[in-house]
C-alpha cells in the first residue's frame, strides 16, 4: 500500500489496483495548428507539463502498473461527432477540417497522435473518446474492471474540460481518483485552480490532488 500526502487528506492506493490515466496529451491540444489553437488558445503553457508527466510515466512504468492513454478523436466520417459539438463557437478550423497537422480531432491524423515524449508502448491501453469524458461511449470502465482497478491517477489536458469530466465520470463509477497538480494544465490558469479546488472540496467530493513530487516520493518509498 502506498500512502500519499495529498489534499484534502491522505490518498492510499495499491499500485496493482491503480491505473495511471493520461488524458488527451495529443498534438491537437499542445501544438500550434491543432484544435486547441483553432479555438483561439495559446498552447505553450500546456507544453510545459510534458517533462513532469514523463517523469511520472517513467516511474509508473518501472512499477509495472497499468497505463491508460486517451485521445479526443472522431471517426473520419464524423458519425460520432454531434453537430452541436462541431458547430459550437467560432473556431478557425472546425472538427474534421483540414489543418496543418491533418484533419482536426480525427483518428489517425498526425495531430491526433500523443506527443512523442509520452507515446504509448504496445502494452498500454489507448482509448479514443468522442466526448470530453474518458468513459462516455468507450470501453474504459469494462477494461478497468476486468483488470481489478479501483484507483486512478490522472494527468493531462485540459484540467477543467476533459480531465475534470473524466474524473467526475470515474467518481460516479466508484473509483478513487487523484489528480497530479503539475501534470495537468488549462488554457486558463484560473480555471485550473478552480477545477482543482472543486475536485478536492467537501472532503474529496470528486477526488484528491497532489504534486508529482509528492507522488514520486511516496512511490519510491513503496
Ligand atoms: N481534451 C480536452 O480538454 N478537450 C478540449 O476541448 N479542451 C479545451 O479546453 N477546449
Amino acid at each position: 500500500m502506498v500512502t500519499l500526502a495529498a489534499d484534502p487528506f491522505a490518498f492510499d492506493f495499491e499500485p496493482r489496483k491503480t491505473a495511471l490515466v493520461i488524458i488527451d496529451m495529443q498534438r491537437d491540444f499542445v501544438e500550434p495548428g491543432g484544435f486547441g489553437a483553432s479555438l483561439g488558445n495559446d498552447v505553450t503553457p500546456l507544453q510545459a507539463i510534458i517533462p513532469a508527466c514523463k517523469a511520472v510515466l517513467d516511474a509508473w512504468r518501472a512499477v509495472g502498473a497499468l497505463v491508460v492513454h486517451t485521445r479526443e478523436a472522431h471517426r473520419p466520417d464524423l458519425a460520432d461527432c454531434p453537430p452541436a459539438k462541431r458547430e459550437r463557437g467560432k473556431p478557425a478550423l472546425r472538427i474534421g477540417d483540414a489543418g496543418p497537422m491533418g484533419r482536426i480531432l480525427i483518428a489517425g491524423e498526425a495531430g491526433n497522435q500523443i506527443v512523442p515524449d509520452l507515446a504509448p508502448t504496445g502494452a498500454e491501453i489507448v482509448i479514443d473518446k468522442p466526448g470530453k469524458g474518458a468513459f462516455w461511449a468507450t470501453p474504459l470502465h469494462e477494461m478497468l474492471r476486468a483488470a481489478g482497478i479501483t484507483h486512478l491517477v490522472f494527468m493531462g489536458v485540459t484540467t477543467e474540460v476533459c480531465v475534470q469530466t473524466s474524473m467526475r465520470e470515474a467518481n460516479d463509477r466508484g473509483y478513487d481518483s487523484l489528480l497530479l497538480e503539475d501534470c495537468t494544465e488549462s488554457y486558463f490558469p484560473q480555471f485550473k485552480l478552480a477545477a482543482m479546488a472543486m475536485i478536492r472540496a467537501q472532503g474529496a467530493i470528486v477526488g484528491w490532488t497532489a504534486t508529482s513530487g509528492q507522488f514520486l516520493h511516496a512511490l519510491a518509498r513503496h
